[in-house]
């Protein structure tokens, strides 16, 4: 049945009445966000179960993705966009005379995941479903998500984000699949008399998985793939084992928090107690609905394709392993054909900082079978490779070194793909950072750059210039979005040009008024919107963009009638809560928006915008109202970005090294569509090889730089004492490990020619058309369906954007 407005009147009221007892005009609009997601819920059930169906009656292949982290965003307006009926559902909440965005805010932004990691998988969710292709999310249904970021006198502080307050509509918990893990106690292998060896475990702590399933809606396709969160919970029948409090509180804790201080030891175990808790349960789960196909067990991966993002769920290796080994009696190369088989990995990162590995002891003993395990693939793996590579190289990939379990070799010897996420980040772990497994398994290794889906940050963040881009070249870039390319066509379309223009112009007047309504900030909606939104972290190099600010403002103080472009510079980013260095930062930007907006000197020539809690919902406000993405983290660092790619969408110009995804953005748009600047990955390498530099000859060399750093000292800012005094140290006598002074006057001049665009309104209008239009590579469905060929095997509905993607390789 098609939903008219007049039957979704009918429908949802009923919907409302039953849940709440009273009239609908009286209700607050967290009700009516209720009632809606209640409604949007029962209209989609059908097709949840009908796609499970039809996935257990075709027998066909499966992906399981399991990460840590989704940032799924609010859901409620993108299920609706999905399932076709917006428009719909919009007109009658309106007709109705309720307020349709107070509803679509009222939604709870779950904040799952800390950035570009968990983004990334939801996006992939998103494209999973609407490629119609047989997938499933597996991660951690956490009680609090991502500490809630405010400022207090411009330093960071973060409260608990309680997101489950008033419950989550779009789950379904689904006790009768919960699942037994096992942690802690001891293990013995024993003869089970057919010649096998069986482990006998003692004195364990046995929890609860239980899953929590939640919809995930394809776009206008009737499909609903399962997004799995599983909770720890005490096991009824274990009550009476968990005798202490301490026991209970540490079952609780399980699942209480996304990604625990691990700055001490306890913190560390609860991770490492986090990441077996929902492999183990996401493994169990798959077996079981494995097992009920009667299938052998050599057709295990041409089944089941399970993927690893990240090292976090790296123990699916072991624990598929144990099970095959232990539980189902394969013998040890049947069940590593099987596991390898049906495992890959994708690595994020290249920080070492980042790259994970425990203490032996620990894993042997919140886990010690699966440690046992480890152990005789570290060995088989030692035994196998040294005739082959010798000695030197076998040792230096090893799993166990050192008294530490390295989570990459692991993730790498256990799978049959490695992939990197962005072409220069793939070579890097080819050449440098992987590169003795790449001699190894030149072919296991391959490249796939990130993704976005255009669904949520086109369609739903920027419905004005959707409409746009369907009046000029239809609806059909929305499945297939290689399609975009058509926009070119406008590129010198003068009425188009102006309709682009006035409808950034619309989207920066609602950022303002939002500003203005939050932090009482006057902003000139015509004036250049500068943004850089991402994690604070020194490699990102936020500092770098506001010493430019502060550059400006040097400026403007020498001489205060100085023609200066106005520019707004938006700020979006939170710091982990133990990495000190990038709270400083934070401080030192608020107070540097401190001074600079309350000089009268400057007005409109700079205003500084540091959003407060930055997250998937202010994206969605920002991303269209940027001119300037600011995507400036020293070349080879940053894996890919992604926040780079939905700016673009967005027809922001991106300011950018040439890292990561940004060389992928620079071959599309050409380079007079992009403000390049700052060295390369190469010229960083030898940098770092040759050891010449010197932060303390650069600055020798450049007193305008002096000047610039001496105000982080000098009280020029106040407030900043102690920060500024770090910062100044980490650039000058530490030697700026991130190059951020070497990079500036090359960042300045980039800068300058920004503002000089930006005088030329056609051009610039120009130049962001053209990158909307070279965007459409980047949708997260052709990634999808690069992973879906070349390392599931899964089948996906074709598409005539196939023929583009087989182009673009
Ligand atoms: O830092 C990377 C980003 O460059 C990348 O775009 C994103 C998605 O691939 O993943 C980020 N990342 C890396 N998040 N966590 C890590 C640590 O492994």
């Amino acid at each position: 049945m098609t939903l008219t407005t007049n039957i979704f009147k009918k429908e949802f009221k009923k919907v409302f009445e039953s849940q709440h007892a009273s009239n609908i005009k009286d209700s607050s609009s967290e009700q009516q966000y209720a009632a809606l997601a209640n409604f949007i819920k029962f209209y989609s059930s059908d097709n949840w179960k009908q796609t499970n169906q039809l996935y257990i009656d075709e027998q066909v292949k499966q992906v399981y993705y399991f990460s840590m982290e989704f940032l799924p965003g609010r859901m409620l307006k993108s299920n609706l966009l999905n399932l076709g009926i917006l428009d719909t559902v919009r007109d009658g909440i309106t007709e109705m005379g309720l307020d349709f965005d107070a509803i679509v805010q009222s939604e709870v932004d779950p904040a799952l995941g800390n950035g570009g990691l968990g983004r990334l998988a939801s996006c992939f969710m998103d494209s999973i479903a609407s490629l119609a292709i047989p997938g499933n999310g597996n991660g951690i249904r956490y009680r609090y998500g991502l500490f809630q970021q405010r400022f207090v006198d411009g330093y960071q502080v973060e409260l608990p984000d309680n997101w489950l307050r008033n419950g989550n509509i779009w789950e379904v918990r689904k006790e009768n699949k919960a699942v037994m893990i096992r942690f802690g106690g001891e293990v013995y292998l024993k003869e089970d008399g057919e010649n096998k060896l069986r482990p006998i475990y003692s004195n364990t702590q046995n929890i609860l998985a239980v899953p929590y399933d939640t919809g995930m809606i394809g776009y206008e396709n009737d499909v609903v793939n399962n997004l799995r969160l599983w909770s720890a919970e005490i096991p009824p029948e274990e009550e009476i084992n968990f005798k202490t409090s301490a026991e209970r509180v540490l079952v609780n804790q399980i699942t209480e928090v996304l990604y625990p201080d691990d700055s001490n030891y306890e913190g560390q175990l609860l991770r490492l107690r986090q990441e077996y808790f929902f492999t183990s349960a996401g493994i169990q789960s798959i077996i079981r609905f494995f097992k009920k196909q009667q299938l052998p067990w050599s057709e295990f991966p041409n089944k089941i394709a399970i993927h690893v993002n990240d090292t976090h769920p790296a123990l699916c290796i072991p624990e598929l392993m144990r099970i095959l080994l232990d539980e189902e009696g394969l013998s040890w190369e049947k069940a590593w054909d099987i596991t390898k088989k049906s495992i890959s990995y994708t690595n994020h990162t290249i920080m070492q900082e980042a790259m994970e590995k425990w203490p032996v002891h620990m894993v042997q003993e919140l886990i010690p079978r699966i440690y046992q395990i480890i152990e005789a693939i570290n060995q088989r793996h030692i035994d196998k490779k040294i005739p082959l590579y010798g000695e030197e190289l076998t040792y230096r990939t090893t799993i166990i070194s050192d008294g530490n379990i390295k989570m990459a070799n692991l993730a790498i010897i256990g799978s049959h793909s490695v992939n990197g996420v962005a072409q220069l980040h793939t070579d890097i772990l080819k050449e440098e950072i992987l590169h003795d497994f790449y001699e190894m398994y030149p072919s296991k290794f391959n490249n796939k750059t990130n993704g976005i889906t255009q669904r949520r940050w086109l369609h739903l963040a920027n419905e004005k210039l959707t409409q746009l881009i369907d009046t000029k070249i239809g609806k059909e870039w929305k499945t297939s979005p290689a399609e975009l390319r058509q926009f070119k066509a406008y590129s010198k379309d003068e009425e188009t040009l102006n309709l682009l223009s006035d409808i950034k112009l619309e989207n920066k007047k609602r950022f303002a008024a939002y500003a203005k309504e939050k932090y009482a900030i006057e902003l000139d909606p015509t004036a250049l919107f500068d943004v850089q939104i991402k994690r604070l972290h020194a490699y990102k190099r936020q500092l770098l963009n506001a010493l430019h600010i502060l550059d400006r403002y040097l400026k403007i103080k020498d001489d205060p009638k100085i023609e200066l472009q106005p520019r707004v510079f938006i700020f979006g980013a939170k710091a982990a809560p133990s990495y000190i260095y990038a709270k400083q930062i934070i401080k030192f930007i608020n107070a540097l928006a401190e001074l600079v907006n309350n000089d009268p000197d400057v007005g409109n020539k700079i205003k500084i915008v540091f959003v407060e809690n930055y997250g998937v919902s202010l994206a969605e406000l920002i991303i269209p109202a940027a001119d300037i993405s600011e995507q400036i983290s020293l070349a080879g660092k940053e894996a890919s970005g992604t926040s780079n790619m939905k700016l673009m969408l967005n027809g922001a110009l991106t300011m950018a090294t040439l890292d990561g995804a940004n060389i992928e953005i620079k071959d599309l748009v050409g380079e007079d569509n992009i403000f390049l600047f700052g060295m390369t990955n190469d010229e960083v390498n030898r940098m770092n090889r040759e050891g010449h530099y010197s932060s303390k000859t650069v600055l020798k060399n450049n007193p305008r730089l002096n000047r610039i750093l001496e105000c982080l000292i000098n009280g020029t800012i106040p407030d900043i004492e102690v920060e500024g005094r770090v910062i100044y140290d980490s650039l000058v006598q530490y030697n700026d490990e991130y190059y951020v002074l070497q990079d500036f006057e090359s960042f300045v001049a980039a800068q300058e020619r920004a503002d000089i665009l930006y005088q030329d309104k056609p051009l610039w209008n120009q130049k962001a058309l053209i990158n909307i239009a070279s965007s459409g590579p980047f949708s997260a469905d052709f990634t999808i369906m690069r992973y879906a060929e070349e390392i599931w095997n899964v089948k996906e509905r074709p598409t005539k954007d196939k023929v583009f993607l087989k182009g673009n390789q």
